[in-house]
């Protein structure tokens, strides 16, 4: 198992504040761990990833990687952490989510689901055993379970199906990972993934099936997937009653600030998200007081930060006044500049947050915190 060392429980939710352990280095949670989908988080290199914003993990997706530049590749260069340059912990998506939502064609079978490339249209076919084999080949630290993400609104009949498919499938994933090694010297982790769409029977149900095979670690899928916030706010505290708690507990896909902070407060620990640096590369930032759009006129002349309250590269060097001439001109400068601030946002909220968890005033500084980041101006 991957354990979960405790450092405080919040007496006032189910926050906590903790670490746990990779050969990669020691992750504190609550985390939230930059995408980088292809092996890069996009537009930030990995010296500002690592000293600039202070990212402690990444996460980076099979599905990607599988198709370019491919696993003989990746072998070749000694696993991803070398391919890329990045000696901290890595995490790798399983790859399911990305056939359901990236693939036209698709065809969920019994033993894995056929896609065809976003690329090139080529045929390919994923079952549990070659998502591990692939991650074997990647060399992630942690690596997660292929499942089935049910999308919203989903009947119940159809949930039920995918919650059955997604516990057989956890059995082959399990098996597949015990009968293999790691290819590079260090332990590699999997994580079951508890599906169930909207509906709590089913959640539990999943949350069973799947502990029962006892995982390193479990993470929340199928949630922000279009189900209105307080239904996922609410589905998110029921499952984590469910998990270990001492192991780490991960919500796949989440989110803006106000879901992760909520979410901490319903117990969970590790977060992921695009949202920080795609919103960033449309020139849409995220500030203590709510978020900013860049292209705007009325930062043309605004020589302040992006946020006064910010100690990144971007808002320790930069104006407004000219990120937003950056993002008019189409200059390319513009997208680090904003993707690095707004990650940087990122790792200090949770950074902050567990700060207040362990000083007893995460609640208080939740609400507060909430209000204000989530006003648009
Ligand atoms: N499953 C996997 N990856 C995911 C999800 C999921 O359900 C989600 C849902 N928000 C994001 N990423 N494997
Ligand atoms: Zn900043």
């Amino acid at each position: 198992m991957l354990k979960l060392n405790l450092i405080a429980k919040d007496k006032n939710s189910k926050a906590r504040a903790a670490w746990f352990e990779t050969d990669h280095g020691v992750v504190e949670t609550p985390i939230f761990m930059p995408v980088g989908t292809q092996g890069t988080v996009k537009a930030v290199n990995q010296f500002y990833l690592e000293h600039e914003i202070k990212a402690h993990i990444v996460l980076s997706n099979t599905y990607h990687l599988y198709l370019r530049p491919g696993t003989e590749i990746l072998e070749a260069a000694g696993g991803l952490h070398k391919f890329m340059n990045w000696q901290k912990p890595i995490l790798t998506d399983s790859g399911g989510y990305q056939v359901f939502s990236l693939t036209e064609l698709r065809k969920l079978k019994e033993n894995g689901v056929e896609f065809r490339s976003h690329l090139d249209g080529s045929k390919h076919f994923f079952t549990p055993e070659k998502v591990i084999q692939i991650q074997r080949s990647i060399g992630s630290d942690i690596m997660m379970v292929l499942d089935e993400c049910a999308p919203y609104p989903c009947e119940y009949e159809y949930a039920k199906k995918s919650v059955q498919l997604t516990s057989n499938w956890a059995v082959l994933n399990k098996n597949a990972f015990y009968n293999s090694e790691p290819r590079y010297g260090h332990r590699q982790f999997l994580f079951g993934i508890i599906q169930g769409s909207v509906y709590k029977d089913l959640r539990k149900k999943s949350a069973e099936d799947l502990l029962e095979l006892d995982f390193d670690s479990y993470a929340i899928g199928g949630l922000a997937v279009g189900e209105p916030t307080e239904m996922m706010y609410e589905l998110v505290d029921y499952t984590t009653d469910f998990m270990p708690s001492d192991r780490p507990r991960y919500l796949m896909g989440v989110g803006r600030p106000e879901n992760i902070l909520e979410s901490i407060a319903r117990g969970v620990d590790m977060f992921d998200c695009v949202m920080p640096t795609r919103n960033a590369r449309n020139a849409n930032v995220f500030t203590w007081n709510g978020t900013l759009s860049m292209r705007n006129a009325k930062y043309k002349d605004d020589f302040k930060p992006l946020d006064e309250n910010c100690n990144c590269y971007t808002c320790r060097n930069f104006t407004r006044a000219y990120l937003r001439h950056l993002f008019v001109a189409e200059e390319i400068l513009a997208l680090e500049l904003a993707s690095i601030h707004n990650l940087y946002f990122y790792l200090e909220l949770v950074r902050i947050a567990r700060e207040k968890i362990i000083d007893g005033s995460f609640i208080i500084w939740k609400n507060q915190v909430v209000e204000k980041i989530s006003l648009k101006n």
